[in-house]
């Protein structure tokens, strides 16, 4: 257990930054928790701590300071991935991580492929218009990837948290018929994802809606509210 300040620099919109939450809660870290409010322009102080102004972000160590005035002593860290792959490493009584080099890999694998191959293609199929059919294809994939029951790796692990912000959104946008996908589109996706087809992804979907960590902080009213904030954002360029 970690015995060294925390604080998280998050926004409640973020998923990227859930992620982040979403760690730290499993570990049970103490954390200090500062919020910045939703299109606004950060601080100069905060590009001490992330020099492209993104959140999430940690400061760890150093004295106790206000969080808007980071000490020089703390270590600054920034990107989502790497911060998980962090917060395990330092709570390794929380198993965020497998012991087991196998399905630690395969935690990891499990991670690239969201990133690498269902990410943009979620991002084009919902605030962009692209064709369902990619999207649809690229969850297949990742559902080949899940472990028979459970969660991806069986355990929970960073592989959930990593895929968790994203993929629940997505699903709640297709069932309230958020997003820059046509009519017939949106009939497409949902048809095919209610489907025997994608039985395994359903159930993992419900699973993730089950942990208590997801589940305390699931605000599908105001997911929805700035899902559509974001999607007239994409809409316009
Ligand atoms: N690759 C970064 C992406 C972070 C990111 O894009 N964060 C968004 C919020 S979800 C952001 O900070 N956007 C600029 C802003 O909100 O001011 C990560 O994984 O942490």
């Amino acid at each position: 257990m970690s015995g060294k300040q925390i604080t998280f620099y998050t926004a409640a919109y973020s998923p990227f930054s859930e992620r982040v939450r979403l760690a730290l809660d499993e570990a049970g870290a103490k954390y200090t928790v500062h919020e910045f409010d939703k299109g606004r322009t950060k601080p100069e102080w905060y590009y001490q701590i992330n020099p492209l102004g993104k959140i999430p972000a940690l400061t760890y160590g150093g004295p106790d300071v206000p969080s808007d005035q980071p000490s020089p002593e703390s270590a600054k860290l920034f990107e989502s991935l790497p911060l998980l792959e962090f917060i395990a490493e330092i709570y390794p009584e929380a198993q965020l991580l497998p012991a087991d080099p196998v399905l630690r890999t395969k935690a990891r694998t499990f991670i690239q492929l969201y990133v690498n191959y269902v990410h943009d293609l979620f991002k084009g199929a919902f605030f962009l218009g692209q064709p369902a059919e990619p999207i649809l294809q690229a969850i297949a994939e990742l559902q080949q990837a899940l472990a028979p029951t459970g969660f991806a790796v069986g355990q929970f692990s960073i592989a959930d948290i990593a895929v968790a912000p994203f993929l629940m959104r997505m699903m709640l946008f297709l069932r309230v018929g958020l997003g820059a996908y046509s009519a017939e589109d949106g009939r497409k996706m949902r048809d095919a994802l209610g489907s025997e087809k994608f039985a395994r992804f359903a159930r993992y979907i419900r699973d993730l809606h089950e942990r208590p960590s997801i589940k305390d902080h699931w605000d599908e009213v105001g997911f929805v509210r700035l899902g559509t904030v974001l999607w007239l954002r994409y809409a316009s360029w």
